[in-house]
């Protein structure tokens, strides 16, 4: 594939093919278990992906065939959450979670290997996952001394019922991508060396769609979801789109203008 790079960071590859962007947790040798500062590298790569008219779809992945994310790093998890350099424990993979959810535009999981913990949750959150055969999916929370009781639970339990999200979290067990299918967790499943191949083609599917209807969709079943949040994020849509409509441009250029605004021109449908 022909992917470019948008920028360089320490922790993550971003990268770019056409109107599509790649954003790829580059710690393999940890299966790309992510720190504080992988956490705000991503943050701002989706950030730039958000406001670059010119890309359309984002892919989130993992470098390597081994992992899409094995969650958080413990060796840097200290008292109340994640250390990186500057001393303070947080938990910023979740202000991603909320970005995946909000950005107005598909977000892919592009996942190989090892889909586990708070990485499984980013998976989660995303709009689509296409899965290699070498996938496995599960949390490890109960184990390890952590829980994600926000969308990494209640989420979750939205999207495979809340039977099957509860022996995820309870039993810790490891699930097959066919299992993870089968359980409506994921989209798709193909083999390994053709799961790049399939999630482009799904992506320029997506290009070929009207932009507007797909933020809509996607602001429309997560209001269901996220509550009040959710219906923020739908009515910001809807304001956006009323600004560039002349009776929106009426009471600006009234106002301006130093008159009354004229409505009256302007059709009421039914
Ligand atoms: C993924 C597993 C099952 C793979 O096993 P395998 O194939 O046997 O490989 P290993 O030899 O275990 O791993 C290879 C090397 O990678 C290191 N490594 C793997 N995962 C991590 C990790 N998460 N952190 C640090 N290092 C990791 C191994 O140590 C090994 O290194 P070497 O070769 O040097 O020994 C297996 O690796 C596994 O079970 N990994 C741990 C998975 C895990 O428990 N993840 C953390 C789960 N919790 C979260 O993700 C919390 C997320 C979070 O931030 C959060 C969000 C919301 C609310 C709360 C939280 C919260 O913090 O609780």
């Amino acid at each position: 594939m022909n992917w470019t790079t948008i920028k360089e960071y320490q922790d993550i590859l971003f990268e770019k093919q056409g109107a599509i962007a790649k954003i790829s947790i580059n710690r393999p040798q940890v299966h790309n278990a992510f720190t504080p500062l992988t956490v705000s590298e991503m943050i701002e790569a989706f950030t730039i992906s958000r406001d670059d008219a010119s890309i359309s779809v984002i892919i989130l992945t993992g470098e390597g065939d081994k992992a899409f994310c094995s969650g958080g790093d413990q060796s840097v998890r200290g008292n109340g959450g994640y250390i990186g350099e500057d001393n303070i424990p947080r938990l910023n993979v979740l202000d991603l979670q909320r970005l995946i959810r909000v950005i107005p535009k598909p977000v892919i999981a592009m996942v190989k290997g090892w889909s586990i913990g708070g990485g499984n949750v980013l998976q989660l959150v995303c709009d689509l996952t296409i899965a290699a055969d070498n996938a496995v999916f599960g949390q490890t929370g109960p184990n390890v001394g952590s829980f994600d009781a926000g969308y990494g639970s209640g989420y979750l339990a939205r999207v495979i019922g809340h039977k099957k999200a509860k022996e995820v979290w309870f039993m810790c067990k490891q699930y097959s991508a066919q299992e993870a299918l089968e359980m409506g967790w994921i989209n798709t499943v193909v083999p390994l060396d053709q799961v790049e191949a399939e999630t482009i083609s799904w992506a320029e599917e997506m290009l070929k769609k009207s932009p507007t209807a797909l933020r809509f969709i996607k602001a429309a079943m997560n209001a269901d979801t996220d509550g009040l949040a959710g219906l923020q994020q739908f009515a910001g849509d809807a304001t956006m789109l009323y600004y560039t409509t002349d009776e929106g441009k009426e009471g600006k250029n009234a106002f301006l203008e130093k008159r009354e605004p004229d409505f009256d021109q302007f059709p009421k449908f039914p």
